[in-house]
């Protein structure tokens, strides 16, 4: 039941003890995450004041542009994650590799993995448009007492224990699912507080959103550009409207709220597209799904994608059921 003014530290705690049996290790993770976010949120906020935009000058793990939001995010969410010494291991959009996480007399006692792309769609920051952060967890598979390896990362996002998303926006809300529904919360920022604002969040079955990129248009496979037409159509509930920020968390959020479907296709230029199975699609496909929404990389859930790589990309197709469905059909069909 929820209680009115909960916030997301009581919902933390009630949840915990809806499973007698339950260490209290996943609770505290949320809460590093919880207070990673508002840091994060607070640098986020007065980025234009302070010497803070633009790039750091680095490039990460895929070759772009780091920017000096990038690196600071990956460091804060690395650090309340590593103090709180609940995580045997952390891998980031922003690092190379995976960081095993360890203190001496902890002796890798620690069973939770986190993957996590720290500040996506960071190329809008210098233009005041939304960002945000999102985060999967995963249970390590490799003996306790030993130090993490990849296959502990490398697990299908059907594996994942918690996933959810920072967006910083008009409000900062965190929204995150550990397998039994979505919950979103709205940071109150006079009082540092998160509150559950949206409980129970549900993907409409139908949607009238489309979002995706149109200028890569010609190089999408025919299928994607027979849905694109499809949606444009003047037809029954058509033509459907089309919204992209350019921010995945952004452009995910209102269209769960909304309905609508998100779409990153692989093209001509980039045969997986452009998004990362373990840092972006995996935790948003979870999101999706315990929300009533589905996310498939055109031809089989992105959940069921057994992983070979840390920074895998792969085509995504995102949103209300009925919608990702139907764009499934197209490719079939064409493709
Ligand atoms: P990033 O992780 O480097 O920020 O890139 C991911 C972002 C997503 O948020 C967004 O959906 C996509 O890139 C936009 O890409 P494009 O500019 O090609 O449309
Ligand atoms: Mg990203």
């Amino acid at each position: 039941m929820t209680k009115k003014n909960q916030t997301l530290g009581e919902f933390i705690i009630e949840n915990q003890k809806a499973f007698p049996y339950s260490t209290g290790e996943l609770s505290k993770l949320i809460n590093a995450i919880r207070l990673a976010a508002k840091v994060v949120n607070y640098e986020v906020n007065k980025a234009g004041l302070v010497d803070i935009l633009g790039s750091s000058g680095d490039i990460n793990a895929q070759g772009e542009d780091q920017q000096k939001l990038d690196v600071l995010a990956n460091e804060k969410f690395i650090q309340s994650l590593t103090n709180r010494e609940i995580v045997c291991g952390i891998a980031s959009e922003e690092e190379d590799d995976f960081v095993v996480i360890n203190s001496k007399d902890n002796n890798h006692q620690n069973k939770y993995v986190v993957l996590f792309d720290p500040l996506d769609g960071s190329s809008n920051i210098d233009v005041n448009v939304s960002v945000g952060t999102i985060f999967s967890v995963y249970r390590r598979i490799t003996p306790i007492g030993t130090p993490v390896s990849i296959e502990d990362f490398l697990q299908p996002g059907r594996q994942q224990v918690a996933a959810g998303y920072v967006v910083y926006g008009t409000s900062t809300m965190l929204v995150y699912t550990t397998g039994f529904g979505v919950n979103g919360f709205t940071l109150n920022p006079a009082i540092g507080t998160f509150y559950l604002s949206h409980p129970n969040m549900q993907y409409p079955k139908d949607g009238r959103i489309y979002s995706v990129n149109e200028g890569n248009y010609v190089h999408f496979p025919v299928g994607v550009k027979k849905y694109i037409k499809y949606c444009q159509e003047e037809e029954e509930d058509r033509p459907y409207t089309s919204r992209y920020i350019g921010s995945l968390v952004s452009d995910f959020h209102r269209n769960m709220i909304k309905g609508g479907i998100f779409i990153y296709p692989k093209s001509s230029l980039s045969n997986n597209g452009k998004l990362r199975l373990l840092y972006e699609c995996n935790p948003m496909a979870f999101i999706a799904e315990q929300a009533g929404g589905r996310a498939s990389d055109g031809y089989k859930p992105i959940l069921d994608v057994v992983p070979t790589e840390l920074h895998q990309r792969i085509p995504f197709f995102c949103g209300s059921e009925n919608m990702v469905a139907k764009a499934e059909e197209f490719i079939a069909k064409y493709n």
